[in-house]
C-alpha cells in the first residue's frame, strides 16, 4: 500500500484492519520534537482518513514509548513565546478528531509528555516493567498536555497529586493495577502480540458499532451521568438505522459469522 515515510516515527498495516504507528527517534530515547509531533498528526489523520484501517496502534521501541517532550528545544523557550504560539495546545488534542480505536503499547519510559500521549489513547496496554511517571516538577515545570487531567481521571485525585507533586514514576503493573492500563504483559514480545490481537479483534466488528462505542465511552468523561446515559440511549437507537445491526442479529439467530457491511 502507499504508507508514506517519515523520519522520526513509522508506519505500518501488520494486521488486517490495523495501522501501527511506531515512535523512532531511538538516540533521543523518542523525546518528542516538534517535527516528529508534526509527523504523528500526520499519520493519525491519514489513519483515520484511510478506508483499510479500523484501529490503530501507537507504540514505541521495547526501552521507551516516549521519554517527554524535548527538553532541549524547551529549554530557551520564552513565555511570550510559549503563550502567543500557543506552544503545545496541538499536541494535547493529538487524538481528538480520532473516531477509530487507537491503543497504546507501552514498554520502557513513558514519561512526561510520554506519559500524557499514553492517556490520550482510548486504552493503554504495557509491560509489567515499564516506567510511567510526570516528572516535569523536577523540571521547574509542570504536566503541559493534560497529565493533570487525564492522570487525575484514571487514578483518582489522592495519587495523581502525589505523582505529579513528587516527580516519581510508576511501574506498568502498578499502571494496569490502578487504573491506567487495561492490560499487563511480562515481555515487550508478548505486549506486542497481544496488543495487535486486539486491535485485529476490534478490527473485525462493524466500524458503525465500534465508532458509536468509541463516542460514548468518551463522553462519560465529559458528561454528568444523567445526560451521559441519555447520550448513549440517544446513538443505541440510531444504530438501529444501521445495517450492520441487523446483520449481527440475524447472524446470531442463524448462528452465522456476521459479514458486516459497515452501513
Ligand atoms: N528530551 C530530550 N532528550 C532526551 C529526553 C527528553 N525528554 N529524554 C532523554 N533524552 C536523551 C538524553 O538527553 C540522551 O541524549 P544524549 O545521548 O545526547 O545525552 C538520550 O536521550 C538517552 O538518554 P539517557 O542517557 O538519559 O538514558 P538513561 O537510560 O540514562 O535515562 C531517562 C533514561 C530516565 C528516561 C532519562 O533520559 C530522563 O530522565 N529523561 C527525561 C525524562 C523527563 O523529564 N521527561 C519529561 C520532559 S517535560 C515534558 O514532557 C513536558 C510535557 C509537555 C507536553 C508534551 C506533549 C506531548
Amino acid at each position: 500500500s502507499a504508507l508514506r515515510s517519515y523520519e522520526y516515527i513509522q508506519v505500518s498495516e501488520p494486521r488486517p484492519g490495523v495501522a501501527q504507528i511506531t515512535l523512532n527517534r531511538p538516540k533521543a530515547l523518542n523525546a518528542l520534537c516538534t517535527p516528529l509531533i508534526r509527523e504523528l498528526n500526520t499519520a493519525l489523520r491519514e489513519a483515520q482518513a484511510s478506508p483499510t484501517v479500523a484501529a490503530l496502534v501507537l507504540t514505541g521501541s521495547e526501552r521507551a514509548f516516549a521519554a517527554g517532550a524535548d527538553i532541549k528545544e524547551m529549554a530557551p523557550l520564552t513565555f511570550s513565546e510559549a503563550y502567543t504560539t500557543s506552544f503545545i495546545e496541538s499536541w494535547s488534542d493529538l487524538t481528538s478528531f480520532l473516531k477509530k480505536p487507537l491503543i497504546a503499547a507501552v514498554s520502557g519510559h513513558a514519561l512526561g509528555g510520554g506519559c500524557e500521549l499514553a492517556l490520550m489513547a482510548d486504552f493503554i496496554y504495557c509491560t509489567a516493567n515499564a516506567n510511567f511517571g510526570q516528572p516535569e516538577i523536577k523540571l521547574g515545570t509542570i504536566p503541559g498536555a493534560g497529565g493533570s487531567q487525564r492522570l487525575t481521571r484514571a487514578v483518582g485525585k489522592a495519587k495523581a497529586m502525589e505523582l505529579i507533586l513528587t516527580g516519581k514514576s510508576f511501574s506498568g503493573e502498578e499502571a494496569e493495577r490502578w487504573g491506567v492500563a487495561a492490560r499487563v504483559f511480562n515481555t515487550y514480545e508478548e505486549l506486542m502480540e497481544g496488543t495487535l490481537k486486539t486491535a485485529e479483534q476490534i478490527a473485525s466488528y462493524s466500524k458503525v458499532a465500534v465508532q458509536g462505542a468509541k463516542e460514548v465511552v468518551n463522553k462519560s468523561q465529559d458528561l454528568p451521568l444523567r445526560d451521559g446515559v441519555e447520550y448513549e440511549r440517544r446513538v443505541f437507537h440510531s444504530l438501529f438505522g444501521s445495517q450492520d445491526q441487523k446483520i449481527g442479529m440475524k447472524a446470531f439467530a442463524e448462528k452465522k459469522k456476521a459479514e458486516w457491511k459497515n452501513e
